[in-house]
């Protein structure tokens, strides 16, 4: 479909590109692994970002250099060694940019890969998730400190659930695609949580709790670990890292480390909550976000249910949409995402008070060890 050696050669790499293939199993950009050859193979990830997803590709390359120079001289003056593991690096093109466009009018740009990593769909391990939670939370706080004006929203309002509500309603009403009898049930599952769907946003608005610079889709499979010793290294996919709440960060995590199926599993009648790996997470976050406030603390419970809910609303309405959004592999499979969300959401519910007392347990401590094995 691209011509993906035309595009490679655009980058100033002085191998021989030997083969690309693609890669990951990301809902929204086309992620590619290219092999070069020179005294050694070298690999790289080349990625088309999506700008039907993303209107202004420069605007979010922009904001990917700031926050990426600013983590790599942060580290530099703290003495880690080896940074080039730990912070995404992009490889420029002849005339200089980070990026190139193609005749199509697509955005493309390479980054080395990051070897000796790996990156989970899905984890068992409290370990592996304890290692996660501090990587994103260590992300927040080398953020914290960038300097200059704030950050290009790349998606406006991606975590308003207030609006992402609305636009299910409206997606309801229009009902384009005639599916709308369908997910009845569904419907009536997010009416029922209306209320939920303000509450962060209402309490950044009033100032209650802080807007940071966050990365907003911390997916567990957006965070490279050591291969071999689980080390949570580089936080990566950093499209959406704009202002937001820690709490958006904290509530991706507990959607992708916690429940029992993973985001495609169909059998959602079997979902259910780790809460070994909950509390894991709660102890890396807190190792590694320590700037929380208790207003913050406060609301990580709610946090996990709410992002959930938000992501299967959004699923929900792409499909009423006619799936214009999140890449599909077959029919119906924004709806069975939206089904394995919500149960997903049941189960938290239920966990609610549970979390809510590990949060009180474990928010204020600074566990600087993974969990014991049990
Ligand atoms: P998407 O937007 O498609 O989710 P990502 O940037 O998350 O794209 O990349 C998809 C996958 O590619 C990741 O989950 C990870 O496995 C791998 N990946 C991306 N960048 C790197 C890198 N620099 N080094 C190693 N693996 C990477
Ligand atoms: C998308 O691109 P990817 O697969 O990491 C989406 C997230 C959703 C996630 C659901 C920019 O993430 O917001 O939570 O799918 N990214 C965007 O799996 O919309
Ligand atoms: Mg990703």
């Amino acid at each position: 479909m691209h011509d993906l050696r035309a595009i490679a050669s655009d980058f100033v790499v002085s191998a021989q590109l030997l083969d690309v293939v693609s890669y990951g199993s990301g809902h929204i950009n086309d992620t590619f692994l290219a092999t070069y050859q020179s005294n050694q193979q070298q690999r790289y990830i080349l990625q088309r970002i999506n700008h039907r997803v993303f209107h202004h590709p420069e605007k979010l390359m922009e904001n990917v250099l700031r926050v990426t120079d600013h983590q790599r001289n942060e580290l530099q003056r703290r003495g880690v060694m080896d940074i080039d593991r730990r912070v995404l690096r992009f490889i420029c093109t002849h005339d200089g940019r980070p990026f190139t466009m193609d005749a199509l009018g697509n955005y493309w740009r390479l980054s080395p890969f990051i070897e000796g990593t790996r990156a989970y769909d899905g984890i068992d391990s409290p370990e592996l998730a304890w290692q996660a939670a501090k990587a994103f939370g260590f992300f927040q706080e080398l953020t914290s400190t960038l300097p200059g004006p704030r950050l290009h929203e790349t998606i406006p309002n991606f975590h308003n659930t207030e609006l992402r509500f609305q636009a299910l309603m409206e997606a309801a009403d229009a009902d384009a695609y005639g599916r709308r009898f369908e997910v009845a049930v569904e419907l009536d599952f997010v009416l029922a949580r209306e209320q939920d769907c303000s509450r962060i946003v209402r309490l950044l608005q009033a100032g209650m709790i802080p807007e940071r610079v966050t990365h907003n889709d911390t997916k567990i499979n957006n965070v490279l670990l050591d291969e071999r010793s689980g080390e949570g290294l580089c936080v990566i996919d950093l499209d959406t890292t704009m202002p937001g709440s820690a709490l958006y960060d904290f509530g991706d995590m507990v959607r992708t480390v916690t429940p029992v199926l993973d985001e495609n599993a169909t059998n959602v009648a079997h979902m259910g909550v780790s809460m070994e790996r909950y509390e894991a997470l709660i102890r890396g976050y807190c190792a590694g976000a320590r700037f929380l406030t208790s207003a913050e603390k406060e609301q990580l419970a709610f946090a996990g249910k709410l992002i959930t809910l938000e992501c299967g609303i959004r699923f929900l309405t792409d499909y009423l949409n006619g799936d214009q959004y999140f890449k599909c592999t077959k029919p119906q499979q924004n709806l069975e995402r939206c089904r394995n969300q919500f149960s997903l959401v049941e189960a938290l519910e239920q966990r609610m008070n549970e979390a809510e007392d590990l949060v009180d347990l474990h928010g204020n401590a600074i566990h600087s060890e993974p969990p014991r094995a049990r």
